[in-house]
């Protein structure tokens, strides 16, 4: 149900095997020759099953990191502090979903139906971002998480918009302008907030204290502990390594955070004047493993939200199978 996969024999078929098992050296090489070229592949295409396999990881994951991510946010639009400020979270928080559709859809182009990608989420073995396994305990962490996270996603995500897969770098495209107004809204809120009272400047920079130390773990594990960014690298899925976006993001924030009147909530965060970037302390990369391990504060909560989600969901989807039926049946009628 639901798959786009054009005309893709799904992966684990006798053809796909067959093709994987005997690795074509003729479409290994074109292959080989549109990489190197910083060509795209296309859905269509002769790809490696290696290939297919992390690009179904990697997008699956973060059209996962997108609908999960409406979570933390979510639970703030009923709170907003105006008219205004609900519209403008509404607005954004369907614009994540938005985002894990067309992510979605870019990874079934590589032959894996929705159900299955679904499944892995809700039965935990598929991963979404670390990030939104943390609360939103104030209105501010709603700014921050537009400052911050969606900052931090945009770094991330305008060098995908050049990621070898032509699916997925074109719906990259979409997410990162939109991902560039969440990100404004949110530096705006907390503009207003930090023009406000002292109790309003005090709620951002305790909410800036908590968000800070998880953003800059959201690009990943150190270059040296990441297994998957030598080949990714080598594909053209992966542009820039983990440790060179985040230093572009914490060099891109400082200025941002001087601006808005916070503290960055790292004593080590000092200018380099011989690198020409900002030095930063040390990132705990064990509450990361933590997280990722489902020991953070809300993995519980966010995946009994979206499970229950879609359960409360299966009435949608029943009628609008049902809708299809009908709609085949009558055009059956009609052209008999
Ligand atoms: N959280 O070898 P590595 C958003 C995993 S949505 C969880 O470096 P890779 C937004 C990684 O998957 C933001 N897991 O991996 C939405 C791997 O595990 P597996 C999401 C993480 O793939 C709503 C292992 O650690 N953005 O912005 O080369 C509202 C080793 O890592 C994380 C994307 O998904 C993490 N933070 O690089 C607001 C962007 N980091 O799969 C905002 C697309 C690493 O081997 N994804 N892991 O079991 C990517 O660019 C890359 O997948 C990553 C990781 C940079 C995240």
């Amino acid at each position: 149900m639901y798959t786009q996969s054009l005309d893709q024999a799904p992966v684990g078929t006798d053809t796909n095997n067959a093709i994987d098992i005997h690795q074509d050296a003729a479409k290994q090489a074109a292959f080989d020759a549109v990489i190197d070229a910083d060509g795209k592949i296309e859905a269509q295409d002769w790809m490696p099953a290696a290939y297919r396999k992390t690009l179904v990881r990697q997008i699956s994951q973060h059209a996962h990191s997108e609908v999960v991510g409406m979570l933390p946010e979510g639970n703030w639009i009923s709170r907003a502090p105006s008219l205004k400020r609900k519209a403008i979270l509404l607005a954004k928080v369907q614009d994540e979903a938005g985002h894990g559709l067309y992510l979605y859809s870019a990874a079934e182009t590589l032959g894996t139906g929705r159900d299955e990608l679904l499944d892995a989420l809700h039965s935990g073995r598929a991963k979404y971002s670390s990030i939104f396994n943390y609360p939103t305990l104030s209105w501010a962490d709603v700014g921050v998480i537009g400052w911050l996270v969606d900052g931090a996603a945009i770094m991330n995500q305008v060098p995908l918009c050049r990621c070898s897969y032509g699916p997925y770098a074109r719906a990259m495209i979409r997410v990162c302008k939109e991902e560039s107004f969440h990100q404004r809204q949110g530096f705006d809120a907390l503009l207003a907030m930090m023009q406000g009272t002292e109790a309003q400047r005090a709620m951002v920079q305790e909410s800036v204290n908590r968000w800070w130390w998880p953003v800059l773990m959201m690009f990943g594990p150190p270059d040296a502990d990441s297994p998957n960014s030598a080949q990714g690298m080598r594909w053209g899925i992966k542009r820039i390594s983990n440790d060179d976006l985040r230093q572009k993001f914490i060099d891109a924030t400082v200025a941002q955070a001087e601006t808005l009147g916070v503290t960055l909530p790292d004593p080590d965060l000092t200018w380099n004047e011989a690198t020409g970037h900002y030095d930063f302390g040390t990132i705990n990369w064990q509450e990361f493993q933590d997280v990722l391990a489902g020991k953070g504060p809300c993995n519980t909560e966010r995946l009994a939200t979206r499970v229950k989600a879609h359960q409360d969901g299966q009435w949608v989807r029943d009628a609008a199978a049902a809708y299809a039926r009908k709609q085949a049946a009558k055009q059956q009628r009609q052209a008999a």
